[in-house]
């Protein structure tokens, strides 16, 4: 194992990747049989000031990974007792794709076909023991790399800029899915959808930038509501609340509670302060697919709007 006294290690590894503090909030788990492995694998690891988890096999790795979060890498040996690293890789990859876990391989010379074959069952790369501190750093770091880029093309993907919610994209493509969840486990569901009152005159009176932050400010206040719920904003001034599970019972009460803290609030926006209204169409009955209750939902929001704005239609 090339591995140099551990200060020289540390200054080494500083220059070869840079500042490392940013490592401590990367979670590895590390899965050997052979504790001498382990523990060098493991100081090559702390001495990047990874957070590292170590397990004996499979079986005690599995068991770690579903009890810890955020585990964002996983070191595999091959063979080990109980569960050996191919059906843990197989394991692991019915929890998560591997654009969210990155799992590493770790075979040992002689055997130049595991490699091959840790990629078929599901890992993301492979190492071969005993392993170089440089290559298995490289490795690692430009695993996690990956898993941060495309966390970031996830996020640009499913959310809006301005107010962070979840975009119309998003919550056609996930509402659906739980629309049909629901639907085949009998389950109820509601959908809301939500209109701004009279945006365009708030717009035309104070400017586009108070238009803005109104738009995220009533975000906000949507986060905090619906906390528990599939929110979106699916157009300008427009949003919509998915409501299933235990939620369901509470959609109606919850509509009419954002809407009077909504009416409530004044929100400063020098030197005025500014408020607003919303009106809401609310749709609690089981429709054919998704599409169709957000049909009805909006009906009930063209009648909220006919109706004088500020309430609540169900
Ligand atoms: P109603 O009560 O009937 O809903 O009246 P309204 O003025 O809200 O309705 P309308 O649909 O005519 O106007 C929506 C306005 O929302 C028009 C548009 O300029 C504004 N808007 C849409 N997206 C944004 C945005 O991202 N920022 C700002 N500032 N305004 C936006
Ligand atoms: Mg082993
Ligand atoms: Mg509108
Ligand atoms: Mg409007």
């Amino acid at each position: 194992y090339i591995i140099k006294d551990s200060i020289n290690a540390y200054e080494y590894a500083v220059e070869l990747v840079g500042r490392i503090d940013n490592n401590a909030k990367n979670k590895l788990l590390l899965v050997d049989d052979s504790a001498t492995s382990r523990a060098i694998i493991e100081q090559m690891l702390r001495l990047q000031n990874f957070d590292v988890l170590t397990a004996e096999n499979g079986h005690q790795a599995l068991t770690l990974f579903e009890q810890t979060p955020d585990i964002k890498l996983v070191l595999t040996d091959y063979q080990m007792p109980e569960m050996d690293g191919f059906n843990l890789t197989l394991a692991l990859r019915q929890l998560q794709p591997k654009e969210q876990l990155a799992i590493i391989g770790l075979s040992s010379t002689g055997n130049s076909e595991l490699g091959a074959q840790f990629i078929k069952n599901g890992a993301n790369d492979f190492l071969t023991k005993p392993v170089a501190y440089e290559e298995l750093l490289c490795r690692i770091n430009q695993n996690i790399s990956l898993l941060d880029y495309m966390e970031a093309l996830r996020t640009a993907a499913n959310c809006d800029f301005l107010t962070g919610l979840f975009n119309r994209r998003y919550f056609f493509s996930t509402g659906e899915d739980i629309f049909q969840a629901q639907r085949s486990s009998a389950s109820q569901i509601a959908v809301a959808m939500f209109d701004i009152d009279h945006f365009k005159q708030i717009n035309d009176t104070y400017g586009h930038k108070a238009g803005d932050e109104l738009l995220v400010y009533f975000a906000q206040l949507m986060k905090k509501v619906f906390c528990q719920n599939l929110v979106a904003r699916i157009g300008g001034e427009e949003f919509c609340v998915l409501f299933y599970g235990e939620q369901f019972a509470k959609a109606l009460s919850l509509c009419q509670q954002f809407r009077e803290q909504l009416a409530q609030t004044k929100i400063t926006f020098l030197p005025q302060e500014l408020s607003m209204t919303v009106s809401i169409g609310l749709h609690q009955q089981l429709e054919d697919n998704l599409d169709a209750m957000l049909k009805k939902a909006d009906v009930k929001l063209y009648q909220a709007k006919a109706a004088g704005r500020n309430q609540v239609i169900n």
